[in-house]
């Protein structure tokens, strides 16, 4: 359980860092099952379903950027999302109904790990209210050098940056036009075991990793089960073939505390619909192609 102070900071920030939250066990368990993959990625080529490679990718140097949903190939992600040390502190953040809605593992490879732009969540995928976190444990330490995770302070109360470049939805905001002050933006600097919360709206970005240790950190969105999708969930189109198997599939079976909620919680927000989408698509690497290194300049 977390303390109240903690609880206030999230609300005021718009994030928390809770250190050594993972028990070692479980850390241990992470860390090997995702070297795993990281020994089966390099025998591809091409991005798939399962994972996203860097540009500069190969056999013999495997650069994995992330692996999707990873809670939907290996029991050792799927158990960290439902194990109580994350959830308590998302039910006293989110409430007591909550769903999971994805989860990723990004890698920062060490010596050049790509940085992330600038961007808001809930420019992706709005819903009808923003009580929403993401959560991010950390598979390795990560200090100033690794390509920690920043986020503004407060932005999460504000306006939604624009996330469009030449009419499409690219995802990364132009700091130069920032609604923020980016200089302003706070490191998650934390050990490996630790796990960050950062609200949907908090605008948030990562350089490179430069130093000569890799930087992963699995993350994990939970919604409270009344915030629907405004774009809809993807695979689970409103249509004949739809089984209520699909839905419990989609949404149902995503409830991992407390229970189901089909009234929709409407609440005012900004909200800019991410359409049409960017000229690249299947990560938020892809997206973000045309404008990278905007940012960092890297
Ligand atoms: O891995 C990171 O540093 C940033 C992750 C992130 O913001 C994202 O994947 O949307």
């Amino acid at each position: 359980m977390i303390q109240k102070k903690q609880i206030d900071n999230y609300h005021t920030n718009g994030f928390l860092v809770v250190e050594d939250l993972i028990p070692k066990g479980t850390l241990q368990k992470l860390q090997n099952t995702t070297q795993e993959f990281v020994s089966k990625s390099a025998s591809k080529k091409h991005n798939d379903d399962i994972y996203d490679l860097s540009d500069d990718h190969s056999e013999k140097n495997p650069k994995l950027r992330r692996l999707k949903n990873p809670h939907l190939i290996h029991e050792v992600y799927k158990n960290i999302t439902t194990d109580d040390c994350i959830l308590n502190v998302v039910e006293s953040l989110v409430g007591k109904n909550i769903r999971r809605d994805h989860t990723k593992l990004n890698f920062k490879a060490a010596k050049g790990g790509e940085a992330i732009e600038w961007h808001q969540d809930w420019a992706f995928y709005p819903h009808t209210n923003d009580n929403i976190v993401e959560v991010g444990i950390f598979l390795d330490d990560c200090y100033d050098d690794n390509g920690p995770l920043m986020a503004v302070p407060g932005s999460h109360k504000g306006p939604i940056d624009d996330h469009h470049y030449k009419d499409k939805f690219i995802g990364a905001v132009d700091p130069s036009v920032s609604n923020y002050d980016i200089s302003s933006a706070i490191p998650f600097l934390a050990s490996a075991g630790s796990v960050s919360f950062h609200h949907v709206r908090s605008l948030h970005g990562s350089k490179k990793n430069n130093s000569n240790k890799s930087r992963r950190v699995l993350f994990i969105g939970y919604a409270a089960a009344d915030a629907w999708p405004l774009t809809g969930f993807r695979d689970l189109p409103l249509s004949p073939s739809t089984s209520q198997e699909d839905f419990k599939k989609v949404y149902t079976n995503n409830i991992v505390r407390g229970g189901p909620c089909l009234e929709a919680r409407v609440e005012i927000n900004p909200i800019k619909m991410p359409y049409p989408p960017s000229n690249s698509l299947g990560s938020i690497y892809e997206n973000q192609k045309e404008v990278r290194g905007r940012s960092f300049g890297e």
